[in-house]
């Protein structure tokens, strides 16, 4: 079994699986960092706490130590030297987290449902499946929700993970540039099949993708994701208040409004993500675009999550 120094490419190894995504690379590098560098540690404190067992062993009775009250130099060494290692495992850390909170612009966006006990992935057409298809070499974004409890979306070979919670999106993006089929685990116990929680993520050529998705039936024949929400939008007199096309009615209009900026009403400034449109849905009072009355009445509980996920897609889609 090889542990390399260093990841030194794609294939498993003794402690990591195999490396299917472009976090993988800096996520295996500092792992090996501080695995090596704690093995290290670990071998010199042991090593010398060995040492000092028998050659300070208690000979004879009544043999006494020297008298040492402290060493500064050694004192300062041994508090400054970690420090410094840490603070380097911090900013390799930070800037791995960092990457993996900031998604591309131009990802491919694919819904995540969560619920006891499986996932269920809502493409760009419309369509839905229990497993998921992502073209290789593309960044794709996920928007994931829980229909019940708190679940946690895990694909071990890309080195991703995020909470997937009910009443609220997380994201999650990742590019594989690696054809191949990986697991998907839940990775937070959700109740008594927790552990058969499982799917795949298959990273396939464009072409196999888009033969995929035309195998998947949408919300209706022919109708994407977008046009879904589309007719969500209207099912539910969203249109009698917000415009689609930049005109001001009670309600903000919607153009354009998907990843821009919005001043609040008492509070500040939100980006228009899918969080922020899902709370403005669910719960409209919580923030308040400015210049606009609190008029709109509250959708939580009358509309479910395969609904809200269309509602997101359309609202990204009126540019
Ligand atoms: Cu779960």
């Amino acid at each position: 079994m090889k542990t390399p120094l260093l990841a030194d490419g794609s294939a498993a190894t003794f402690w990591l699986p195999e490396a299917a995504s472009t976090f993988a690379a800096d996520h295996d590098y500092l792992y090996y960092l501080i695995f090596w560098i704690s093995t290290f540690f670990f071998i010199v404190m042991m090593g010398a706490m060995a040492y000092f067992m028998v050659k300070y062993r208690r000979r004879k009775q009544g043999e006494t130590t020297s008298d040492i009250h402290g060493n500064t130099k050694l004192e300062i060494a041994w508090s400054v030297l970690p420090t410094l290692i840490l603070g380097v495992f911090f900013v390799l850390g930070f800037r791995g987290f960092i990457d993996t909170l900031t998604p591309p612009a131009n990802t491919l966006n694919i819904n995540v449902t969560a619920q006891q006990w499986a996932w269920s992935f809502t493409y760009p057409n419309g369509g839905n499946d229990s497993i998921l298809v992502v073209p290789v070499g593309k960044p794709v974004k996920l928007t994931m929700s829980s229909v019940d409890v708190l679940h946690s979306f895990f694909v071990p070979a890309f080195r991703a993970k995020r909470d997937v919670v009910p009443g609220r999106y997380t994201v999650l993006w990742f590019q594989s540039d690696k054809l191949g089929e990986y697991d998907v685990l839940c990775t937070e116990y959700c109740g008594t099949s927790h552990s058969l929680m499982m799917s795949k993520v298959k990273v396939v050529s464009q072409e196999e993708y888009d033969a995929h998705l035309k195998g998947l039936t949408g919300c209706q024949d022919g109708q994407s994701l977008a046009e879904c929400g589309g007719v969500a939008f209207k099912r539910n007199g969203c249109n009698s208040c917000h415009s689609v096309d930049g005109s001001k009615l009670v309600g903000p209009s919607l153009k354009g409004v998907y990843g821009t900026e919005q001043p609040i009403t008492g509070g500040p400034a939100v980006i228009a993500d899918e969080q922020y449109i899902r709370e403005s849905v669910m719960n409209p009072m919580a923030k308040i675009v400015a210049g606009y009355p609190a008029a709109m009445p509250a959708y939580a509980g009358r509309i479910n999550e395969e609904q809200m996920g269309a509602l997101v897609e359309y609202i990204r889609s009126i540019k």
